[in-house]
């Protein structure tokens, strides 16, 4: 840390030199300013300032730059089947911050993304309740209202990475994750105006919740679970939840796989066992070397990515001043370190966490490094306040074997050659 601040404040004494400056190729921003040739954009009166901009009616609901036109979600068609059971993933290699716009946060429907009016709204809690429930959409806004951000995965993510390195970028290694601030209920208080009394000792209880789509993505959740931080949401950063992230209220389930966040939720059946649906048995299980399955992995486990440099961000200024980014995240708790390496693992720097890590929630970390031009094999290693190291792949193979798509959250390798590269590679 002292080294760095140390650095820091020698390069820019020796960008206020600016133009005096002669080892121009030492300094980031110095180097322009020592530039001999007179520069157009400075010199030269440009188009912007010769005509008017836009009023502000022109866009009443903003919409990104067109300059940034490349900064969306992409898909991955041979992943799924069809067009409609499909997902796409966040652009994480460039984004920074932790927050993810609505509009480039990935998506999964099982049956696709439905148009859900507030007025055609209903919520139902039934099942080993004291007085079944129908919500209309007006009756959640009169509840106490919560905020939090949380971070939500889809188990799958990173699960093409599991033979061997795979998909060309962390946009695709490991976009299918986003980190919102929610606003909504908690589900809690929604349980507590139902009544629980009718269900006796809660211990051993469930719910079962499912949406309004076609495939309904019925799942069942521990009563602890749904009585300590679920959410029904209905704002994502401050607006609306958009249609695809289930428009007018979805479920938030910190921490834990993207799947149980049953999006355009319909009903909440309380219920003394659980359902064992679809998408808890043939889903969203782990199937381990000797061919039984594990189930109810529900936790997230503490990970994280070198989101820049990587595969769709690389390294376009030569050596010098290099900002490495990244994101980590645990469904466990909150992130307390993250370490980065250059030599595939074999040394190890502890990297800038740029606000201290909360529950549930993506970290962003930096190391501001100095790159000597040579190859890197870069890595980033998460640790959560459960004490949890984040594993290598070889570690996480040990205890799963090679049957398993979800959950895997194995330390990921960039490949940075000297011209600025960088390749998705296994070092396990
Ligand atoms: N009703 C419903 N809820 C759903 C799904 C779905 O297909 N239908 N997909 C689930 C899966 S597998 C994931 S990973 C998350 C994705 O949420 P997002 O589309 O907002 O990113 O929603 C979950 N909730
Ligand atoms: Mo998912």
């Amino acid at each position: 840390m002292s080294e760095q601040t140390h650095k820091t404040s020698q390069s820019r004494r020796a960008f206020l030199r600016g133009a005096a400056a002669t080892s121009a190729g030492a300094l980031v921003a110095g180097s322009a300013s020592a530039n001999a040739k007179p520069d157009k954009l400075i010199t030269a009166i440009q188009p912007w300032a010769q005509e008017l901009g836009d009023g502000v009616d022109a866009t009443p609901y903003g919409l990104p730059i067109e300059h940034e036109a490349d900064v969306i979600r992409r898909n991955v068609p041979w992943l799924t089947a069809d067009a409609i059971s499909s997902i796409n993933f966040t652009p994480i290699h460039a984004l920074d911050g932790t927050i993810t716009p609505q509009g480039c946060a990935f998506e999964r429907h099982h049956s696709g993304a439905i148009d859900l009016k507030k007025e055609d709204y209903r919520l139902m809690i039934n099942g080993l309740v004291d007085t079944p429930l129908v919500f209309t959409y007006a009756d959640l806004e009169r509840f106490p209202r919560e905020n939090h951000v949380y971070f939500c995965e889809c188990a799958a993510n990173t699960g093409m990475e599991w033979a061997g390195a795979q998909l060309n970028g962390a946009q695709f290694t490991h976009g299918m994750i986003h980190n919102m601030e929610y606003s909504g209920v908690s589900l809690r208080t929604l349980l507590e105006e139902a009544g629980l009394g009718a269900a006796g000792d809660l211990k051993d209880k469930w719910v079962f919740v499912e949406g309004a789509d076609a495939s309904s993505n019925g799942r069942s959740i521990p009563m602890e679970k749904a009585l300590d931080d679920v959410m029904i949401a209905f704002k994502a950063n401050g607006e609306a939840l958009r249609k695809e992230h289930g428009y007018p209220a979805r479920l938030v389930v910190p921490g834990w796989e993207g799947n149980m966040w049953v999006k355009w939720i319909r009903r909440i059946e309380v219920m003394d066992q659980a359902v064992e649906s679809r998408e808890e048995t043939s889903k969203y299980t782990d199937t381990l070397e000797d061919g039984t399955s594990r189930k109810w992995t529900w936790e997230m486990d503490a990970k994280s990515v070198v989101t820049s440099p990587s595969p769709q961000s690389p390294i376009t200024h030569g050596k010098g001043p290099l900002v490495i980014s990244g994101l980590a995240w645990s469904g466990r708790g909150a992130i307390t370190r993250v370490d980065v390496s250059k030599d595939g693992g074999m040394t190890w720097e502890t990297a800038r966490l740029a606000k201290p890590g909360e529950p549930m929630a993506l970290t962003r970390f930096y190391l501001d490094t100095d790159w000597n031009g040579e190859e890197m094999l870069l890595q980033s290693r998460a640790i959560d306040d459960t004490g949890y190291i984040q594993p290598t792949k070889t570690q996480l193979r040990e205890v799963r074997g090679l049957n398993s798509i979800y959950h895997n959250n194995c330390i990921q390798t960039w490949l940075v050659s000297p011209n600025g590269e960088v390749e998705n590679v296994e070092v396990s």
